[in-house]
C-alpha cells in the first residue's frame, strides 16, 4: 500500500480522486442542477472521471519527477476552472462560457462585486491542492527518473474516452440529442460535467467563429438583393394604424391549430381561444393556415423566427450557437424606430435556450424569468411556473411599463410531457393510451383559462383596448412518435402529408381599432409576423433583413417553408421529400414548377444559413440613424439588479402603485428596493 501511496501511479490515483471528489461535492453544494431521477444522479457522480482521467493522463507521457509537478499543474488547473464556475454561478446562476469570459460586459457587473462572492469557507476547495503538493515532496526521491511505459498513460486517456462515451450515451437516453440540440448549460453540466462542458462549450465557439471569420460584407449583398426583390409592400391602409400602440405578444406553448373548436367527450378543449375565433372573429383575425417553422430549437427557434423573420438553422439552436450574433430584431427596432421599451416575460431559468445572452443581442429591455416569479411548490410543474398565477403575477409589471411597450409573454404548462395536477384539471384526458398525448387535452384546457383570466386582467387594467394581441403557437405538441394515438384521435391513419397538415399552429391578431377579419386561409409562416407589425406600427420592413411578407399584404409570398425543406402553398405540398396535390392529399408526380419551388425554399433557407453562420448582420446597415445593438447596455445578469434598473428606469409614483393589484406584487420588497436606490443615490450626490 505504501509502495502503490509512493509511486506515480499512486500519486495520480490520489489526485484524480481527489478531483473527482471535489467535483462532486461541488456539483452537489453550489450549483442548482435540477436532478430528477437516479440515473440523473449516477451520471453526476460519474461525469468527472471521464475528464479527469484524460487530463491527468497527459501528465504520465512526462518524464520522472515531472509527472508530479504536470499532475499538480493540471489538477490546478481543473480546480480553478471549477472554481471559477462557483464564484460565477454563485452571481449569475449559469456556467462560464468562452464568449462570457471575452465579453467584459458580463464580467462587469461580477467584477465589482467578486468580493462578496467568495467565503473564507472557499479555502477548502484548495486543501486538495496542498494535500498533492505534501504527497509529492514526501515520495518523489523514490520515484525513478525514468518515463514510464507508454502503454499506462495511453490505456489511462483511452479508459476515459470509453467512460465518456459510455457517460454520453447514458446521458443521451435520459435526454435525446443533448449535444445536437443545445438546451441549456446547466444541462450540459448535469449530465457531462464542468470540464466536458467547457470543452464542448470550446468546440462550439470555434465552429463559431471559424465560419464568421469565413465571411466577408460581400455575402450581405446576394442576401439584400433576395429579402429586397420578396418585399411585399404594405397595405395603405393598415401601414401605421397601430402605431402607438402598445404589442402584447402570447406565446402558446406546443398548441397545435387542430385543438381549435376540437371536442373531446363532447365538450370544446379550449373555449376561450375558440371565442376569439369565432364570436370575436370581429376583433381578431386568426390565420387557419398558419404553420410553425421550427427544428431542433423549438421554442428557441420560435422566438428567434417571431422576433427576426430569420429562419432558426437545420441543426441545434441558433439562440445558444449564434447567441452572440448581430441582430436587427423587433425589440430592437421598435426602440430605435419608435421608442418601444420590450420586455420577456417567462417562468423558467434564465438560461435555458441561452435566453439570458441573446435577448441581450436581440435589444430586449427586461427579462422576467423565473427568479422573478413566486416559485413556491404548488405553483410550479413540469419545467417551471403555472400559467395561472405566472400571468397574474406579470401584470402587475405590465401595468407599470412605460408605454407603449412590446411585452412578450411565454406561457410553458401545456409542454411535454403535459403534467397537471388533478384539481387543476377541468376535462378528462384522452382515452387514447397514450399518456402524454391523452394528458395535452387537459394542460390546453389550463393554458385556455389562464388566457382568459390573463385577457379579463388586461380589461381590467384598461390594456386590452389600446394593444396589439397577437397570440401563436410555437411548434408541435404531439410529435411523429405518436402517430397511433393521433389516429385514434383523427379517425384516420396519418401518413405523413397528414402529419405534416398537423403542423398547423395558431396565429391571431387583435388590431385596435380595425376590425377583425374572422377566420382568413392565407397560407403563411411564422417568419411573416414581424413585416406584419413593422408594417402596422408603419415602419418599412424593407429596410431590414426579412425572409416573410407582410400577411396583410396583396404581395404577401404564400409559399410556407419548413425548416427541413419541404413546404406548402395553397396548391401544393411537398413533405419528405414527396410532392402532393395539397386540396386532396394526393401525390404528385414532380413536374417543373414544384421542382422550381423546392429550389426557391431551399434557396431562401440557404441565405438564411448563410446570415446566420456568417453573422452578416454586422455587415449591414438598415437606416441612416441605426446603432447597432450593444449587449452591454443590457443587465439581467441578476434579479436584484433587474428589479432595480426596472424601477430605477421607471420609478412608480404612488398613484400608479395604487392602481396596480398588490395581491401579487410584493410591495414592500419593492419600496426596499427603491429605498436602497434612492439612499444609494443620495450617497452618490454627497460624494
Ligand atoms: C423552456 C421552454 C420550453 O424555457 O420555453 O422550450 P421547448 O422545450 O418547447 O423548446
Ligand atoms: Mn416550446
Amino acid at each position: 500500500m505504501r509502495n502503490f501511496v509512493s509511486s506515480k501511479m499512486g500519486f495520480f490515483t490520489i489526485a484524480a480522486v481527489l478531483i473527482w471528489l471535489k467535483s462532486y461535492v461541488i456539483y452537489l453544494t453550489e450549483f442548482n442542477l435540477d436532478i430528477q431521477n437516479m440515473l440523473q444522479h449516477f451520471l453526476l457522480l460519474i461525469n468527472p472521471i471521464s475528464s479527469t482521467l484524460v487530463f491527468l493522463g497527459i501528465a504520465l507521457f512526462a518524464r520522472g519527477r515531472r509527472v508530479g509537478g504536470y499532475i499538480i499543474v493540471i489538477h490546478s488547473l481543473m480546480s480553478l476552472l471549477l472554481y471559477a464556475n462557483v464564484v460565477f454561478y454563485r452571481f449569475n446562476s449559469d456556467f462560464i462560457t468562452l464568449p462570457v469570459l471575452t465579453q467584459t460586459g458580463n464580467f462587469g457587473s461580477l467584477g465589482s462585486s467578486i468580493a462578496s462572492l467568495v467565503t473564507w469557507t472557499d479555502i477548502f476547495y484548495s486543501l486538495d491542492i496542498l494535500i498533492l503538493i505534501a504527497v509529492f515532496i514526501w515520495s518523489r526521491q523514490i520515484w525513478s527518473s525514468e518515463r514510464m511505459k507508454l502503454r499506462r498513460p495511453v490505456t489511462i486517456i483511452a479508459l476515459g474516452v470509453l467512460i465518456f462515451s459510455i457517460n454520453l450515451g447514458l446521458a443521451e437516453a435520459d435526454r435525446p440529442q443533448l449535444l445536437k440540440r443545445t438546451f441549456d448549460r446547466n444541462y450540459i453540466v448535469k449530465y457531462l460535467g464542468a470540464y466536458n462542458f467547457t470543452i464542448y462549450d470550446a468546440l462550439q465557439n470555434l465552429k463559431t467563429s471559424t465560419e464568421r471569420v469565413l465571411a466577408d460584407s460581400n455575402d450581405i449583398t446576394e442576401v439584400q438583393n433576395y429579402t429586397d426583390n420578396k418585399y411585399a409592400e404594405p397595405d395603405p391602409e393598415l401601414f401605421g394604424v397601430a402605431k402607438g400602440k402598445n404589442i402584447i405578444k402570447i406565446h402558446l406553448e406546443s398548441f397545435q391549430s387542430f385543438l381549435i373548436d376540437y371536442k373531446l367527450h363532447g365538450e370544446e378543449v379550449t373555449p376561450f381561444i375558440n371565442s376569439l375565433v369565432n364570436e370575436h372573429a370581429d376583433e381578431f383575425t386568426y390565420y387557419e393556415n398558419f404553420f410553425h417553422q421550427t427544428e431542433q430549437g423549438k421554442t428557441a427557434d420560435a422566438e428567434l423566427i417571431m422576433d427576426t423573420s430569420l429562419y432558426g438553422l437545420p441543426q441545434g439552436s441558433a439562440f445558444v450557437t449564434k447567441g452572440k450574433n448581430t441582430y436587427q430584431a423587433l425589440p430592437a427596432i421598435l426602440n430605435q424606430e419608435q421608442g418601444y421599451k420590450s420586455s420577456v416575460f417567462h417562468g423558467d431559468s434564465k438560461s435555458f435556450w441561452n435566453r439570458d445572452e441573446i435577448y441581450k443581442q436581440l435589444g430586449v429591455d427586461y427579462f422576467f424569468d423565473e427568479a422573478y416569479y413566486d416559485m413556491s411548490d404548488d405553483k410550479v410543474i413540469g419545467y417551471g411556473l403555472k400559467d395561472k398565477p405566472f400571468f397574474k403575477e406579470s401584470m402587475p409589471i405590465l401595468e407599470s411599463m412605460e408605454q407603449p411597450f412590446y411585452a412578450h409573454l411565454m406561457t410553458l404548462t401545456h409542454h411535454h410531457p403535459y403534467l397537471i395536477d388533478e384539481e387543476e384539471a377541468t376535462i378528462d384526458p384522452a382515452e387514447t393510451n397514450d399518456s402524454s398525448v391523452d394528458r395535452y387535452f387537459q394542460t390546453a384546457r389550463y393554458l385556455d383559462e389562464s388566457l382568459e383570466q390573463f385577457f379579463n386582467d388586461l380589461k381590467e387594467a384598461g390594456l386590452y383596448e389600446d394593444s396589439v394581441i397577437i397570440l401563436y403557437g410555437d411548434h408541435y405538441g404531439i410529435s411523429e412518435n405518436h402517430t397511433r394515438a393521433l389516429s385514434e384521435l383523427f379517425g384516420e391513419e396519418i401518413t405523413p402529408f397528414k402529419y405534416a397538415e398537423l403542423q398547423r399552429v395558431p396565429l391571431m391578431i387583435k388590431i385596435p381599432g380595425v376590425e377583425g377579419k374572422g377566420t382568413v386561409s392565407e397560407y403563411a409562416g411564422q417568419v411573416d409576423v414581424v413585416p406584419t407589425l413593422l408594417h402596422l406600427l408603419g415602419i418599412k420592413a424593407q429596410d431590414y433583413i426579412q425572409f416573410g411578407t407582410d400577411l396583410f399584404s396583396k404581395e404577401h409570398n404564400g409559399l410556407v417553408a419548413f425548416r427541413n425543406g419541404d413546404f406548402f402553398t395553397e396548391d401544393y405540398a411537398m413533405v419528405k421529400g414527396v410532392f402532393y396535390d395539397n386540396k386532396t392529399g394526393e401525390e404528385i408526380e414532380p413536374n417543373e414548377e414544384l421542382e422550381s419551388i423546392k429550389a426557391k425554399v431551399e434557396h431562401e433557407l440557404s441565405l438564411s444559413d448563410k446570415v446566420l453562420q456568417g453573422d452578416l448582420l454586422r455587415f449591414y446597415t438598415p437606416t441612416e440613424n441605426w446603432e447597432p445593438v450593444n449587449h452591454k447596455d443590457y443587465f439581467y445578469d441578476d434579479n436584484q439588479l433587474t428589479i432595480s434598473q426596472f424601477l430605477k428606469d421607471k420609478w412608480l409614483d404612488e398613484e400608479e402603485e395604487e392602481a396596480i393589484d398588490s395581491d401579487y406584487l410584493d410591495k414592500d420588497a419593492l419600496n426596499q428596493q427603491k429605498n436602497s436606490i434612492m439612499d444609494e443615490n443620495q450617497k452618490s450626490n454627497e460624494d
